[in-house]
């Protein structure tokens, strides 16, 4: 494939290689990617609708007008391939051009539509095409992050953790769900975050207990548990922070179950070093909540990596018998306990895995004292 002119970028050359000797080992000619994390992550292009076609030699970057400048000052290396036609049809020209034959392609992000517009241009083309599902190709690569992307997770939490304080001391019952959402949003962008890393969760009172919540204009009462979870997406990479607050008394059991959680929290945290199983990570945790009579009450996996994506490689869950976690991963750290109609508490913390530990990249109190006296109400 011609080059242009190369300005190297130390990062995404290392990455190449690592991908480009995993492609020599599968015996592929090349690689397909269509996620655009992916696609970032080995070129430095961040748009969207594209592809990215990774040969032993080089990398074309399939992209559409949109997107041509952008292309050409975020990743010089690339080779721009102007898209005009379908997706499909100018990626199976392109294959053909360069005479690129066995193709993987990352099976959880491909659409089946894309692949299978491929295949039938290609015998269209009377170009012979063998394209390959790949499982945690690049998902893997992306789970390890180098010095660079643990510096810009660092800032995604800190940019978190400084809008969170900043919105926390205002709010009050008669604000709504809503309100805190956008609050949280603005704060984060005001210091940089391109957005948030995904939609806040801010579910008040009972609406705590449902752990996916989607906030809508319930206002915060008094005498109830408010559960934000937030993050922020800033250069690309994404934190993910939960914290359970209360307005004013807080019931019995609600008071029992943070105490439960946040010794969960805590002695979870304590296992993550290098060689630790996923799935005993989880345990210590589970252990916890479901020796004080809450097992049930915690339906989700402990913790998941997070990125340029904000669920990634690896997962602390039971499914995880055999994998062990490997210094430069970071992981969420988020047990809960959700009790329908009374509410629910998860406390998350995001964890750098080091050579010798771990590393705790939150920094926000958590105490039981604490959530019940940080808000404006
Ligand atoms: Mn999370």
């Amino acid at each position: 494939m011609k080059q242009a002119a190369r300005t190297k970028n130390p990062a995404i050359e290392a990455r190449l290689a690592a991908l480009r000797a995993e492609m020599r080992r599968r015996k592929l000619d090349a690689v397909l990617l269509t996620h655009a994390p992916d696609i970032c992550h080995v070129t430095g292009f961040g748009g969207h609708d594209s592809a990215a076609i990774v040969t032993a030699r080089g990398v074309a970057v399939v992209t559409d007008s949109r997107y041509t400048e952008e292309l050409s000052e975020s990743a010089p290396q690339a080779k721009l391939v102007l898209r005009k036609l379908g997706m499909a049809d100018t990626v199976a020209v392109t294959l053909k051009r360069l005479n690129l034959r066995r193709i993987g392609f990352e099976a959880d992000f491909a659409t089946f539509g894309t692949i299978d517009g491929i295949r039938r241009q290609g015998r269209r083309l009377k170009h012979p095409l063998r394209l390959e599902p790949n499982q945690g190709l690049m998902v893997r690569f992306r789970a390890v992050k180098d010095e660079i992307e643990i510096q810009t997770i660092r800032a995604a939490v800190d940019v978190a953790e400084k809008a969170f304080l900043k919105v926390i001391r205002v709010v009050r019952p008669g604000m709504t769900e809503g309100e805190v959402a956008g609050r949280l949003i603005l704060e984060m962008r005001s210091r940089g975050a391109t957005d948030a890393a995904f939609q806040p969760i801010i579910a008040a009172g009972a609406h705590s207990s449902l752990p996916h919540y989607r906030p809508d204009h319930t206002p915060l009462a008094d005498n109830q548990p408010l559960l934000i979870d937030w993050g922020a997406l800033y250069q690309n990479y994404r934190s993910d922070l939960t914290r359970t607050v209360f307005f004013g008394k807080v019931n019995r059991t609600l008071a029992r179950i943070y105490e439960v959680v946040l010794e969960a929290n805590q002695a979870a945290i304590e296992a993550v070093r290098p060689g630790a199983n996923c799935k005993d990570i989880d345990a210590v945790a589970r252990k916890i909540i479901t020796r004080a009579g809450y097992g049930k009450h915690f339906g989700h996996g402990l913790g998941h990596g997070i990125g340029r994506d904000i669920h990634e490689e690896p997962r602390l869950h039971k499914s995880r018998v055999k994998e062990v976690l490997l210094p430069g991963q970071i992981v969420t750290i988020e047990p809960g306990i959700y009790l329908p109609g009374i509410g629910g508490v998860r406390i998350e913390d995001d964890v750098l895995v080091t050579p010798g530990g771990h590393d705790v990249l939150s920094s926000l109190d958590k105490s039981f004292q604490w959530a019940t006296q940080v808000t404006g109400g």
